[in-house]
């Protein structure tokens, strides 16, 4: 038997963050054209099971027409059977009634309500709050089945009383006779061993949509042979576009435009396409006098990737032991700045901007 264990997909994104509307839209777009590409994976590859958990959409109320498309493009593949858990994001039911649901798409109606496909039992839960604790009493698996959990939260070992997330409790799920715990919520992928019978996996997003969402995006690719329940998984990193964050050091750079020039030759050597999102952070120590504007810097390859931001973490190399004796303005001005008792990187700025004000320098904008 062949499944498709995703999440986090996050239909319906704002993204306007970073995106402009109309390149928002677009991006929304390819978010759906991906999940529609994963079906037809599924169809390829024969799949018949496909493990949504959480997240679908990225909000409790999404646009009524993805609710449409989505429910028809599961109406066209009724050889898949599709089972959805809501996460965080789309806590409540995007139906109307659970009678007019396509009969392939699955739900939990009541806490690890569990369905059977021959000797695999599928079995899951809504994460909401607080309440999964108490709901884990429902979670009753016959040890003779391989048996596949479905949840959406945070995998914690301890509870965490004044944690915002939906945690899931761990040390309860083990021992339970769980073979596969399929997670969503954390938008990277990652297995590990649960207990001596099982593992539980995050299947990471579909696609990376902001800086917190770098490298490869996917789903896990399941074969599982019911004969022995041995199970062979594999991630498949799928998705249009990456995203990346990636640091130039421009230590020795006097100028912007040696820092593009910097900059040029890092991308050139990575694995960064034109489609994709950038984050050069540029780093290194700098002298006070150096020409930094970072919108110039920005600007020089805006057209070269779908997405390109500076951010810049710099530091400007203060050489306070060439001021400790120094009886001089800069001297005074050096010295009563390093006793003040601010963040580093506050000092750091203050000492830019009054070494470039000594010097006679126009003062770049500062917040
Ligand atoms: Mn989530």
């Amino acid at each position: 038997m062949k499944l498709i264990h995703c999440g986090d997909i996050h239909l319906d994104s704002q993204l306007t963050t970073k995106l402009s509307k109309e390149k928002a839209q677009e991006r929304n777009r390819e978010l759906w054209m991906t999940f529609e590409e994963l079906v037809a994976f599924a169809v390829q590859e024969q799949v018949q099971v496909i493990l949504i958990c959480g997240d679908l959409f990225d909000t409790d109320c999404p646009a009524n027409y993805l609710v449409q498309e989505f429910f028809e493009l599961v109406e066209e593949h009724s050889q898949i059977s599709f089972f959805y858990v809501r996460g965080n994001h789309d806590r409540k039911k995007f139906w109307k009634s659970e009678e007019a649901l396509p009969d392939n798409f699955y739900v939990f109606k009541t806490p690890f309500q569990q369905y059977k496909y021959g000797k695999v039992t599928i079995t899951g839960a809504q994460c909401e709050g607080e309440s999964l604790e108490e709901d884990l009493q429902y979670l009753q698996l016959d040890e003779n089945q391989y048996n596949i959990v479905m949840l959406h939260g945070m995998a914690v070992n301890t509870l965490q009383q004044d944690s915002t997330e939906d945690q899931i409790p761990l040390l309860k799920l083990q021992n339970q006779g769980i073979d596969y715990l399929a997670l969503g919520h954390i938008h990277t992928y990652e297995k590990y061993v649960l207990d001596q019978r099982g593992c539980y996996c995050y299947c990471g997003c579909l696609e990376g949509r902001g800086f917190d969402e770098c490298g490869e995006k996917g789903f896990v690719y399941m074969e599982l042979w019911e004969d022995d329940f041995s199970l062979r998984t594999q991630f498949v990193p799928f998705g249009k576009r990456r995203v990346y964050v990636i640091d130039v050091d421009v230590e020795q750079c006097v100028s912007s435009m040696q820092m593009v020039r910097r900059i040029e030759e890092t991308m050139e050597n990575s694995m960064v396409r034109e489609k994709d999102y950038v984050r050069v952070r540029i780093v290194g120590d700098l002298p006070a006098e150096v020409e930094k504007n970072l919108s110039y810097i920005e600007s020089a390859f805006w057209d070269s990737y779908y997405y390109f931001e500076i951010e810049d973490k710099t530091q400007y190399a203060i050489p306070y032991d060439a001021y400790q004796n120094q009886k001089t303005l800069r001297g005074e001005f050096v010295r009563l700045v390093e006793e003040l008792e601010i963040a580093e990187e506050e000092k750091n700025q203050i000492l830019r901007f009054g070494m470039l004000a000594l010097s006679g320098e126009e003062l770049p904008e500062c917040n």
